[in-house]
């Protein structure tokens, strides 16, 4: 039914030809000969992968036939990448930000049966193709932006039926829109009601069945737990952490959020991608993540809405040289955000990030959070194409302006999905 209304992939022109004229925003483009100092960029696109990058009038004379495209000094950045969301889910949670604003605090709204159990409930009783729809234009919004990677998590279902279901709508979505997406298991996000009293018993059915179920299945490329006081223990994480591993399949956590659990040192010593969130991050923990080469992903959208005073520590997480990506959280109760230039914006407004920083948080480090460093995050030769170019003079306008979807052209996956 909904899926008669998208444009397939195909359907966009192809980005195939020779791209003059572009600006790169510092430190997110890397060319195969250097380009002078003030000159423009040109990235040669053929099948869809970036071939050639280099200065502009210089490419090699095997690319000639292709067609010219004239991106007159626009500024280009790689594809955006939004490596935390939670994007499928049923139902909306305004009413509980209407709770919030009387005084009720995010642990105190769980605790009374709302939060992440209300989501529950809606998502179970949506169908597959109700769930689709839903989050079809959620991820229309952040792609529109320039979005062209994104992880979707589930954990709304907490049942196998229902986490199969978001996984298999957040793989189709990929699909219809022509957009990477990251699969991440998040059965340990919540105790399901049914469990109540019996979070052992949940934790083993989330490792014996549902992981390795969904994991047959192709569905997962990572597992997340939400490790918290009102989520999982220590211990519960690490039972899930083991059956990852033994799986083969990459780990990432929800850690430090509302208080120190010691997650992160846990995370890191499973080889974690990212830790995220990490408002209460200790000085071990950063050690750890920093021996481990696990990205640091912060989420300013959650600490907005939560009205959250205590910062992650930035100014460590810099000295360290631990890498932090910048992410929306998409998600009903604590960060209904649809917007990853704004989160931009909130990390170097809230949290004190360079914007250059801010740059790679949402580019570089975001791939690296989702395993994907080697084909997202940075304008290179031998990746598929995705860039987007954009109106502005100065790089520090992506973080600066906010409220507003700036992107002139995008090209994802070697489409021109946006502009021309
Ligand atoms: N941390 C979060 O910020 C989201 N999940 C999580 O583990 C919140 C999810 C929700 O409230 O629905
Ligand atoms: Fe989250």
């Amino acid at each position: 039914m909904t899926t008669t209304t998208i444009p397939t992939p195909q359907s966009h022109p192809s980005a195939d030809g020779i791209w003059i004229g572009l600006r790169p925003a510092p430190g997110l483009c890397t060319a195969d000969l250097p380009v002078p100092e003030g000159a423009a960029t040109c990235v040669v696109v053929q099948g869809g992968t970036v071939q050639w990058v280099g200065p502009e009038d210089a490419w090699p004379a095997a690319w000639n036939a292709l067609p010219r495209f004239d991106a007159r000094g626009a500024l280009a950045t790689p594809g955006l990448v939004d490596c935390h969301t939670h994007l499928v889910y049923g139902g909306q949670r305004a009413n509980e930000f209407a709770m919030r604003l009387a005084g009720a605090t995010y642990e105190e709204v769980a605790r009374a049966g709302g939060g992440i159990v209300s989501s529950v409930r809606a998502t179970r009783e949506a169908s597959e193709d109700e769930l689709f729809a839903l989050a079809l234009p959620r991820l229309q919004a952040l792609l529109d932006e320039g979005v062209c990677a994104i992880e979707i998590k589930s954990g709304y279902g907490l049942a196998l039926d229902h986490e199969r279901k978001q996984l298999r709508v957040a793989r189709r979505l990929g699909e219809a829109l022509g957009v990477t997406v990251r699969t991440t298991f998040l059965g340990a996000h919540a105790l399901p009601s049914e469990y109540a009293g019996r979070s052992q018993d949940y934790t083993d059915l989330v490792c014996k069945e549902m992981l390795p179920a969904l994991a047959a299945e192709g569905l997962v490329d990572a597992v997340d737990v939400f490790c918290e006081r009102i989520a999982f223990t220590l211990a519960e994480t690490e039972q899930v952490f083991q059956a990852a591993r033994a799986l083969g399949i990459p780990v990432k956590l929800h850690a430090e959020q509302l208080s120190d659990m010691g997650g992160a040192a846990l995370a890191a010593r499973y080889g974690a991608l990212s830790c995220d969130h990490i408002e209460h991050l200790s000085a071990d923990g950063i050690a750890a993540m920093k021996a481990a080469g696990t990205v640091a992903v912060l989420l300013p959208g959650a600490y907005y809405t939560l009205r959250d005073t205590h910062l992650p520590p930035i100014a460590a997480l810099r000295e360290a040289g631990v890498p932090m990506a910048v992410s929306t959280d998409h998600n009903p109760g604590t960060s209904p955000a649809l917007s990853l230039l704004l989160m931009a914006n909130m990390a170097c407004t809230l949290f004190r990030l360079t914007v250059p920083e801010a740059l790679a948080g949402i580019t570089t480090h975001a791939a690296r959070a989702l395993g994907l460093q080697d084909t997202h995050g940075l304008i290179a030769s031998g990746r598929p194409a995705n860039f987007v170019l954009w109106p502005f003079a100065d790089a520090a306008e992506l973080a600066y302006w906010f409220g507003h979807k700036p992107a002139r052209t995008i090209v994802r996956q070697g489409r021109i999905v946006k502009g021309a």
